[in-house]
């Protein structure tokens, strides 16, 4: 397929021409361009993944080669594990063979969408479609028992480039597309499972002296929780635009979050400006316990209330919802002055500034 699609450079040509002529071999050995490691050449077999990159005016590819043979299988899974389409191999004169069963196997539990199922040295076998047929028939009973969504079956002879990128002259029967077409053409952008979240573990990173086991890795898919950046105030409105003017941060990010404990709130609408397609919100403003009743009330419904929203805010939270009379309960160094909504003392409850702001909204 790289040979046919002028995927590889002349030089490369040249050099694979000489070795199969040394070989003794009268045309060129097509296994070289993908088999790199001595021992691979000199065998004739594959033992490592070779990963070769072509391009066609319709695809990217990456073509991960991997091994048939038994003890090399577990090279075959680390070539699978990222694929998104599967081409199986059978040698038309053999059909189905233990390894057919196996690698389809493995591609069907890596759940590997596509599987092409190339039956190839057609050429051997006079380019029979009694042949091809009963393989085919062969290698559906072994598929309706795994889990393949979609199989393509190609009868192909790779050495003579039959239905490898051009349509074979030997085998009319065949009406179907050949393996580049149908490499062009299988959809796989349903493929990807964006919901479910996936985090392949690289390293566990684990402390001397205690317990801690920490989990490092790239987390693949499925995280939909976004960060919302800088929870400050209004007066610095340039710092979560600068985050956000950074296009690796800015995919990662909701938006940003805001107080009003300095600033002015119409400030916010700066950020909205920049970039309008994340989110603002308004999280966190108390109400002080020294201040007028009618002070407060005018300042959050006119700041919060009305002037949050009208600044693209989504949300604006007041807190806290309700304490005892001595403030009660916070934590250690927390707020001494904050008012709740209600003031709770056994049976008595108080209305306060935040439960008639948080009535209006
Ligand atoms: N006649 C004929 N010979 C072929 C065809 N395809 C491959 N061969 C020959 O089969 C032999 C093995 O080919 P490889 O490409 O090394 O096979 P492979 O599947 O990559 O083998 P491993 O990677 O070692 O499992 C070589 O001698 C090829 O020339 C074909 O379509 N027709
Ligand atoms: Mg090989």
């Amino acid at each position: 397929m790289l040979y046919d699609s002028k995927s590889i450079f002349e030089d490369q040509i040249v050099a694979v021409e000489n070795s199969s002529k040394k070989k003794g071999l009268n045309s060129i050995d097509l296994a070289m361009f993908t088999d790199g490691l001595r021992d691979e050449r000199e065998q004739g077999i594959t033992i490592d993944v070779a990963y070769r990159y072509f391009t066609t005016p319709k695809r990217k590819f990456i073509i991960a080669d991997t091994p048939g043979h038994l003890q090399y299988t577990r090279n075959m899974v680390t070539g699978a594990s990222t694929a998104n389409v599967a081409i199986v191999l059978i040698d038309a004169r053999k059909g189905v063979l233990e390894q057919t069963k196996r690698h389809s196997y493995i591609a069907s539990l890596l759940q590997i969408s596509h599987i092409i199922v190339c039956i190839n040295k057609m050429d051997l076998v006079n380019y029979n479609e009694i042949v091809f047929n009963r393989i085919v028939k062969e290698y559906e009973e072994i598929a309706s028992k795994m889990m393949i969504k979609d199989i393509h079956y190609i009868p192909i002879s790779a050495l003579c480039g039959d239905n490898v990128v051009e349509r074979s002259r030997n085998m009319n029967w065949y009406q179907d597309s050949p393996l580049l077409h149908t490499l062009e053409t299988i959809q796989i952008i349903s493929d990807t499972n964006k919901i479910d979240a996936r985090f392949p573990v690289q390293t566990v990173i684990r402390a001397k002296n205690n317990d801690f086991r920490g989990y490092a890795g790239r987390i693949a898919d499925g995280i939909s929780t976004k960060i919302i950046i800088y929870d400050h105030n209004a007066d610095r409105t340039d710092y979560p635009i600068s985050i956000l003017n950074d296009l690796d941060a800015k995919k990662y990010i909701d938006g940003s979050a805001f107080h009003l404990y300095g600033g002015n709130i119409n400030d916010l609408t700066k950020v909205h400006t920049a970039h309008p397609d994340k989110n603002l919100y308004f999280t966190e403003q108390w109400v002080g316990l020294n201040e007028k009743f009618e002070d407060n009330l005018k300042w959050h419904t006119r700041e919060l209330i009305i002037g949050a929203t009208r600044n693209w805010c989504k949300t604006v939270l007041e807190w806290n919802l309700a304490a005892d009379s001595n403030l009660e309960p916070h934590t250690n160094g927390g707020c001494t002055e904050c008012l709740g909504a209600l003031t709770i003392d056994g049976n008595t409850v108080t209305k306060n500034v935040a439960y008639y702001i948080i009535a209006h909204a």
